[in-house]
């Protein structure tokens, strides 16, 4: 990612020291948890999410999976925190978002697997679902994390509320409005308690660089997942196509 490289870094929340010790029971419990995997044992699924595995998005793509699916499939979650210890983060990763937004005149639009649309959203339709606060670590392949409190409804409230046909698709595509930044995820991971569409953070609705409108907020997996600027939501039955950090060599399912 080196066209950041240019932007002042913040203090980190973990020390280098820290941030060491943690690089090394990753990797530990990274080798660990794929023979876990394998033999089905139960007790991984006890593991806090947050020692897992920045080695795993430079192996085997299928032993990732498997991890992901034995933590998160019975309901596993990522460690939350106090919004005491959470702060306002950098900005990282602009594409997509050179454009004016107007807040007021943006939709959410919703695509079927062949590309008909189903549906648009504006932001009170938004506001007008559950809203949930979530203190969590979010953590960039870079090598940086920081503490954020993310506010908005649950992506699998949406789905309740106006897509509940869609949900047995495997697969849901996000794009930015110019379509520049697009990521995918799988459908598990989207329905997962602790996926947002965010409006909000540190409890103020999100500027325009952090994403506004609406972006996504999962702990589940890294920040390269968690697209900016929503436009255009997509279900999908095989991996969405043109992930943006997925086609430039990045472990495509980039779980914690
Ligand atoms: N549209 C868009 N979303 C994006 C990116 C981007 O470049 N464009 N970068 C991603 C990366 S790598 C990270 S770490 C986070 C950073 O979010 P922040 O700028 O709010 O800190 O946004 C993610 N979402
Ligand atoms: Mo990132």
């Amino acid at each position: 990612m080196t066209d950041e490289s240019d932007i002042p870094q913040q203090p980190r929340t973990l020390t280098e020291a820290q941030y060491r010790a943690r690089s090394r029971r990753s990797v530990l419990t990274g080798i660990g948890g794929a023979a876990a995997a394998g033999l089905g044992w139960r007790w991984i699924n006890r593991r806090p999410l947050d020692d897992r595995i920045p080695d795993v998005l430079r192996t085997g793509h299928e032993v990732n999976e498997s991890i992901w699916r034995t933590l998160f499939r019975d309901g596993s979650t990522a460690p939350t925190f106090d919004y005491n210890a959470s702060s306002m983060m950098r900005v990282n990763g602009r594409h997509g978002l050179d454009e004016e937004i107007d807040v007021d005149i943006w939709e959410l639009r919703v695509l079927a697997a062949d590309g008909s649309e189903l549906g648009v959203h504006n932001l009170s339709d938004l506001r007008g679902l559950a809203q949930q606060e979530l203190v969590v670590e979010h953590k960039c392949v870079e090598g940086w994390s920081h503490v954020v409190a993310w506010g908005g409804p649950r992506f699998s409230d949406f789905m309740n509320a106006w897509y509940p046909d869609q949900i047995e698709h495997g697969y849901v595509g996000l794009a930015t409005p110019d379509d520049r930044y697009r990521v995918g995820l799988e459908m598990d991971a989207m329905m997962h308690p602790q996926t947002l569409l965010a409006l909000d953070l540190q409890r103020e609705p999100l500027d325009s660089q952090h994403g506004a409108p609406v972006r996504l907020a999962t702990p589940l997996k890294y920040g390269i997942k968690q697209i900016k600027r929503i436009g255009t939501v997509q279900f999908s039955d095989t991996r969405p196509e043109g992930d943006y950090w997925g086609t430039r060599g990045y472990d495509w399912y980039a779980a914690l």
